[in-house]
């Protein structure tokens, strides 16, 4: 029928995040809510990130997704959760021109396709499922907040919910039975802390053994680091931390970064059965960054690694960032059979 023949399509970059204070642990699996707040900062969508186009078109039959152009399964519960709450929400849609008219109730029998493509390896572990959320709340004509669509976003992928923002964002873990304040804030925008640059060193881009889901279900269940990781030290680190990136005090947030990150690597040593995410490589570029803060006097570069031995290097500037690189140009030189790449993440002006 000659009504069934637009498609409307929406496109939008969604940016991937790095934690400098860690989440690890769920105290709801379903609802995805966490056991302590994580800050993040928000990488550039210029350099990594999830470019995502959705469609709706009375043609479609069902829900589809493709993800760097493979189809993928959309029956998983996470998948579910967010299509349900962000069509719940959909309001009505009209552009004249193409003849398109979308009523609030439309919606429900309406069907999406979801492309995603990544402009990095996803396999080294730096994906970020907020992609299709922000652009489908644009198709639908979603008038959430950013919080609101955080905490939709969470449901899909815990760490996700923090890509809503720019700058440093605070996923704050919440406590009602609901979920509804499990929700991200910004902390402080883009433009705050723009000395910093970051360089994300792939150790390996293979494909991480555990995954962080059925990782942190193991750690809460057996390590009492954990428990008392989440009740005792990060509720302090959090305010530090805020503080830090607020005053922009490099050595505070260096040490607090550095020291989260080891804590994490430490709860999964401390899982039974243990699980690496560090290997010989991880270990020896932490040992480089030590050395060479203690050598300056202060710290000059800021190291965190997540469920992978992929490095995220975070220099004070620009100058220790070409430093930086040189040193690590000097223990790994390219083509000596390190199997180590780096890609020179931050401003290009
Ligand atoms: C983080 N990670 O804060 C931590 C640090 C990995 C190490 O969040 O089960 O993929 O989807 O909520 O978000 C990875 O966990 O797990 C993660 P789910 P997610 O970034």
């Amino acid at each position: 029928a000659e009504e069934k023949k637009w498609v409307r399509l929406v496109t939008a970059k969604t940016p991937t995040n790095i934690a400098v204070i860690k989440y690890w642990g769920k105290r709801d699996e379903a609802l995805i809510l966490a056991i302590n707040d994580s800050i993040s900062v928000t990488l550039d969508p210029n350099h990594l990130c999830t470019t995502t186009t959705v469609a709706v078109s009375p043609a479609f039959q069902q829900d589809r997704m493709w993800l760097n152009g493979k189809e993928i399964s959309l029956a998983g519960d996470r998948y579910q959760n967010c299509l349900r709450e962000i069509r719940k929400r959909a309001c009505d849609v009209e552009e004249e021109d193409k003849g398109i008219k979308i009523a609030k109730k439309d919606w429900e029998s309406l069907h999406v396709h979801i492309a995603s493509y990544n402009n990095f390896p996803t396999a080294a572990g730096l994906a970020s499922s907020a992609a299709g959320l922000a652009c489908l709340a644009k198709l639908m004509n979603v008038k959430e907040d950013q919080g609101q669509l955080s905490a939709i976003a969470r449901q899909g992928s815990g760490s996700a919910c923090r890509s809503l923002y720019g700058g440093f964002v605070k996923w704050i873990m919440g406590n009602s039975e609901d979920g509804s304040d499990s929700l991200a804030v910004q902390v402080t925008d883009e433009k705050h802390w723009d000395d910093l640059v970051i360089l994300i060193a792939v150790v390996s881009s293979r494909q991480k053994e555990t995954s962080s889901t059925s990782g942190m279900r193991e750690s809460v269940e057996t390590s009492l680091l954990l428990k008392h990781r989440a009740q005792e030290i990060v509720p302090k680190r959090i305010i530090q931390m805020e503080e830090a990136i607020k005053t922009k005090d490099f050595p505070a947030f260096a040490r607090l970064a550095c020291a989260d990150s080891n804590q994490f690597h430490a709860v999964c040593l401390d899982t039974t059965p243990p699980i690496f995410y560090m290997n010989d490589t991880s270990h020896r570029i932490i040992s480089i960054v030590e050395k060479w803060n203690l050598a300056e006097g202060t710290p000059q570069v800021a190291y965190t690694f997540d469920a992978g031995p992929n490095a995220v290097l975070i220099a004070r500037d620009r100058k220790a960032a070409s430093l930086l690189l040189q040193r690590m140009l000097f223990y790994f030189p390219p083509g000596a059979g390190a199997d180590l790449n780096s890609y020179v993440l931050g401003d290009e002006s």
